[in-house]
């Protein structure tokens, strides 16, 4: 966006830590409904709160194993996301993506999960930055977005290309 920052990133810091993963096989991604917490309703990927003391690792294969019932194989770091929030915390936002998985994707009390062909994600029943990034991290490139919400609404987006994580 050409407007210049309302907020100064250079002292942000996230209050909220937190995950997301996307395992990318066979041409599609692995997505989910999320049934209740921040951005119930919405298509993501598995993801949630880092827990005090926990790598952002751990706490990627932990959600995703709580929400889908299924580990992913090695993840690898893509993405850092910074949500300044205007009705919650602030969060930062560690992205993964994985190549393969063991178990199978079963639905749980957090999500149902739904496989989608790469070239139909549902960008309209997700968060509006989601489509800046996840083209990105379908890619293989790494990425660092910065957002400014008001509720829902996406008030202010940049999104840097060519870091190593
Ligand atoms: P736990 O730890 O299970 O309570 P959970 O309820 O799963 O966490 P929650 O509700 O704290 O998660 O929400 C955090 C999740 O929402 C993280 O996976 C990051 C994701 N998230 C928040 N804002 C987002 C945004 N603008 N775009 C996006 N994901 C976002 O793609």
């Amino acid at each position: 966006m050409a407007q210049p920052s309302p907020i100064d990133w250079s002292t942000w810091q996230g209050e909220m830590l937190a995950t997301i993963l996307f395992i990318i096989k066979d041409g599609q991604v692995l997505l989910i409904e999320k049934k209740r917490g921040l951005g119930a309703g919405k298509i993501n990927g598995p993801g949630g709160k880092i827990d005090p003391g926990e790598t952002a690792l751990a706490a990627a294969i932990r959600e995703t194993e709580e929400e889908l019932c299924i580990t992913p194989a090695a993840p690898r770091k893509l993405g850092e996301l910074r949500f300044s929030m205007s009705d919650c915390p602030d969060i930062l936002c560690h992205v993964y993506r994985s190549d393969d998985f063991t178990g199978t994707p079963t639905e749980t009390d957090e999500a149902v999960p739904v496989w989608t062909p790469l070239d139909q994600i549902p960008y309209h029943r997700m968060w509006e930055d989601d489509q800046y990034w996840l083209p990105l991290l379908i890619d293989e490139r790494a990425f660092l977005g910065c957002f400014v919400f008001d509720g829902d609404r996406l008030l202010w987006s940049e999104v840097t290309t060519g870091l190593l994580w």
